[in-house]
């Protein structure tokens, strides 16, 4: 065939098959099925699922004290943004329980979807959380838990703390099977995370083992330091004590400097801290910390879902407990890249 005839036959052939595309499609060959009920039955109200581009959800966080803090503050912000919530609002208290307070009360007055409360201490909560109650606005306890009756929140998700301070006890233990005496680096004064941290690590932790003295450094790397020069120009390293438990990573950088100045050498003492920060694993690969026991800032995908359940009515559970293990020296250095915060 000539190339002019195939030419001729393709342009005829799209022809009719653009003339069939176009053509108006037949009508039905059965009637549609009535679907409208008569006048006088009311339809039946089916109220549509909520999703995320529904849900304003409060987040009165407790402060910016850490790196774990951070890290937290961050993965709620992300979350929020990745599942296109109508709005967050977040708010940063500097660890004052008062602001956070004050915090939930305008996100009440909102009427906020939801609250998500990382409570800075434990006590004090009774007021504000039946205030929510009362205004139907569920509240999520986020991170460290509260000592109100659990029927005036939703659910409590985050750490274990106390079995976070049994494994610490547990480094101890292995480490001085004929006993120390050691020093605690304790967290934020009343906070859950401290609370159950010492609770935990008095209740596993050998007879044997001293606790020769406990301070706060409120959580903060700030006020770690002096609390830390304070244990050195009163015990000697080495001497009245061979070990420190440190309530979290940031405080035992605070520490790991008013060491260095006071000429303890990385090893000197076994040091024990949690969070497993990259600051932590640092703090491992240099020697400092012989072991860091993980508690998990990233909660912001649980805190959302759970909220988003709780906006449409669906059965939760009262608690959720983040799975964590402990971290060592050995490999500190080839995790390292891969820790998120
Ligand atoms: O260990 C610490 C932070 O509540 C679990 O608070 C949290 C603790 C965390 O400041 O680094």
């Amino acid at each position: 065939m000539k190339f002019s005839k195939v030419l001729v036959l393709v342009l005829a052939l799209l022809t009719i098959s653009m003339l069939v595309a176009c053509a108006p499609t037949a009508a039905p060959t059965t009637a549609p099925v009535a679907t409208s009920a008569p006048a006088d039955t009311p339809m039946p109200t089916v109220e549509a699922k909520k999703t995320y581009a529904d849900m304003t959800l409060c987040y009165p966080q407790l402060g910016a004290e850490s790196d774990w803090r951070t890290a937290n503050s961050a993965s709620i912000k992300e979350t929020a943004e990745k599942l296109g919530i109508k709005q967050l609002i977040f708010s940063d208290a500097q660890q004052k329980q008062e602001n956070q307070i004050s915090a939930m009360r305008a996100c009440i007055q909102q009427g906020v979807d939801v609250i998500a409360l990382p409570p800075v201490v434990e006590d004090g909560w009774d007021a504000v959380l039946t205030e929510a109650q009362n205004a139907g606005i569920p509240v999520i306890i986020v991170d460290r838990s509260v000592s109100a009756d659990p029927s005036l929140y939703a659910s409590h998700i985050g750490s274990d703390m106390a079995l976070e301070g049994e494994r610490a006890a547990a480094e101890f233990n292995k480490q001085f099977p004929d006993g120390a005496s050691i020093l605690e680096l304790s967290g934020t004064t009343g906070s859950g995370a401290a609370e159950g941290r010492a609770r935990g690590f008095r209740a596993k932790i050998n007879a044997n083992i001293d606790i020769l003295d406990s301070q706060t450094g409120n959580f903060t790397r700030a006020e770690a330091l002096p609390v830390m020069q304070a244990f050195l120009n009163k015990y000697e390293a080495g001497t009245d004590f061979q070990g420190i438990f440190i309530h979290n990573d940031d405080m035992g950088i605070g520490a790991i400097e008013a060491l260095k100045s006071a000429g303890v050498q990385p090893g000197d003492l076994f040091i024990v801290s949690v969070d497993g920060t990259r600051g932590g694993f640092q703090a491992m690969i240099d020697g400092w910390f012989q072991a860091d026991v993980e508690c998990n800032p990233l909660l912001g995908p649980q805190v959302f879902e759970m909220a988003l359940a709780l906006m449409n009515g669906e059965p939760i559970d009262r608690e959720i407990l983040t799975n964590e293990t402990v971290y060592y020296p050995d490999n500190a250095e080839e995790l390292l890249p891969s820790r998120q915060y």
